[in-house]
């Protein structure tokens, strides 16, 4: 799990400036899995929290080097040039009318060009040849991350060998605990194919591939490395998903972009560099050989006491059993998620809500009236909509959801084909779901209140004519949250 500062206006820039962290919550359920063997234990257990920042690399009037640098200028393109990093218009209207941007700005994306690990720029973790469990959260502002593990290049100390991959990755949960089960990644590491502008298909080839807010929990062989081996964590997810923007993906030897508001071409063992995320250095072995390998924890995991059950047993205590679309009273909504120009000309990013037509202009900005507005227990079926060029991991307080599938659709309310099912790591219960651009998502959730708490909890100052208790609903990429890409959601008790 992590947790950081959602100040209305301000949670880019609190998380940005390190108001964030992880926790590990563990139960019965996985002490069991823990106890028999087939998840390594605590001493062998390594969080990845990875986000990307930006140094500053002189002093000026606001600040050292090496203080976090954040972007306050709106950098438009015009209609003839693509310097800028970002298109401008009127509301409604496209790109007809350049706006006028204040400065200091808001900006729909940030991607930095330093990746850092728990902290730390390019670390290395020294790993003994024995299973590790690894859980990943991404932290990022807007980044996503494909994440594969390559031995190191032994000419280029700090770059992969992209012809050798390193040991498999046995996913074994994602957000909200464990899945159904195991899902394989990096056997071999799949590469994201991306066309001559940097676009991919974000249905396409992937390996791990995490979003903003998105978690996995893996475990990880390395018994089949020697001690001296090196390893190198490895992205190349386009930034943004799918989009992408050269200027965006800082690796050695990337070409000099400064002609285009971008960066220098980096060198080999110096930064910029958003794809080689940290470094393993295999160690001799301490201790007694671990008794479970890559083959036998998988076999373990997929026998009749591996994670199915612990998959069915996890759940009970938190009320969530898998939902049923087909149960009584359940409740089919649409939804939307849209991009439009601002009255100042900047994209923002919303959420349409209610049984409106659709229209270009469909969203609805956070302040406005709440209009997900439920009962305590309503099971609710979403079909979000997304009708933007980006990917937006969706994020939902209160509930944890399952995925159902997706579609492609040309018109808002009409999926063109059947619901496509979710990756096999999307079956478990997710917090945050990536919904592609053109597709309908499904999504099933219950919204039941807390209880057995011993405080009493008053109703929303918003809600609080009706009663209800507040959360919301948002995209993860933090600067699409905040401009405006977050809607209430109200439950009565
Ligand atoms: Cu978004």
């Amino acid at each position: 799990m992590w947790y950081h500062d959602h100040a209305v206006g301000l949670t880019r820039l609190n998380a940005y400036a390190g108001l964030a962290s992880g926790y590990l919550v563990t139960d019965d359920v996985v002490t069991a899995l823990t106890n028999a063997g087939i998840v390594p234990g605590l001493s062998y257990t390594v969080p990845l929290i990875i986000q990307d920042k930006t140094f500053k690399s002189k002093a000026d009037q606001w600040g050292k080097p090496g203080d976090l640098w954040y972007p306050n200028v709106y950098q438009s393109n015009s209609a003839t040039s693509e310097t800028g990093r970002w298109d401008a218009g009127a509301p409604g209207d496209g790109f007809a009318n350049l706006g006028l941007p204040p400065n200091p700005s808001c900006v729909p994306e940030f991607f930095a060009d330093t990746p850092l690990i728990n902290g730390a720029a390019y670390p290395y973790l020294e790993a003994q040849p024995r299973r590790y469990r690894v859980v990943v959260l991404n932290g990022s502002q807007a980044r996503f991350y494909n994440l594969n593990l390559f031995y190191e290049n032994p000419f280029q100390p700090g770059e992969p060998d992209l012809t050798r991959g390193g040991p498999a990755f046995i996913q074994i949960g994602s957000e909200g605990g464990l899945l159904p089960a195991p899902v394989v990644h990096n056997a071999p590491p799949v590469l994201i194919p991306t066309d001559a502008s940097d676009a991919c298909d974000p249905n396409g080839p992937h390996s791990l591939l995490v979003a903003p807010a998105e978690r996995a929990d893996l475990i990880i062989d390395f018994s089949s490395c020697q001690p001296g081996d090196r390893l190198i964590l490895y992205n190349d997810a386009p930034g943004p998903f799918p989009g992408g923007d050269s200027r965006n993906d800082y690796f050695t030897g990337n070409p000099d972009q400064t002609a285009r508001g971008g960066a220098p071409s980096t060198k080999l063992g110096h930064g910029a560099n958003t794809r080689t995320l940290m470094q393993i250095r295999v160690v001799a072995l301490q201790g007694a050989a671990d008794p479970f390998n890559f083959a036998s924890t998988l076999n373990a995991l997929r026998g009749s006491s591996g994670l199915s059950l612990a998959y069915q047993n996890s759940h009970i205590p938190f009320g969530e059993l898998d939902l049923d679309p087909t149960a009584p009273n359940v409740l089919f909504e649409n939804k939307t998620l849209n991009e439009d120009f601002d009255s100042n000309g900047r994209l923002i990013q919303r959420v349409g809500t209610g049984d409106m037509l659709y229209s270009a202009s469909y969203g609805r900005n956070y302040t406005d009236a709440p209009t997900e507005v439920y009962k305590n227990g309503q099971v609710v079926v979403w079909d979000i909509y997304n009708t933007t060029g980006d990917t937006h991991p969706m994020h939902f307080h209160l509930a944890n959801v399952q995925v159902l599938g997706h579609a492609p659709f040309t018109n808002v309310g009409t999926p063109d084909t059947a619901f496509v099912p979710p990756d096999p790591n999307y079956r478990g219960w997710k917090e945050t779901v990536r919904m592609n651009p053109g597709e309908v998502t499904r999504v099933i959730m219950q919204f039941s209140l807390p209880t057995g708490l011993p405080f009493s909890v008053p109703g929303s100052p918003r809600a609080g004519l009706l009663g209800g208790h507040e959360y919301v609903w948002h995209c993860h990429i933090l600067e699409h949250e905040e401009h405006d890409m977050m809607r209430p959601l109200v439950v009565l008790p």
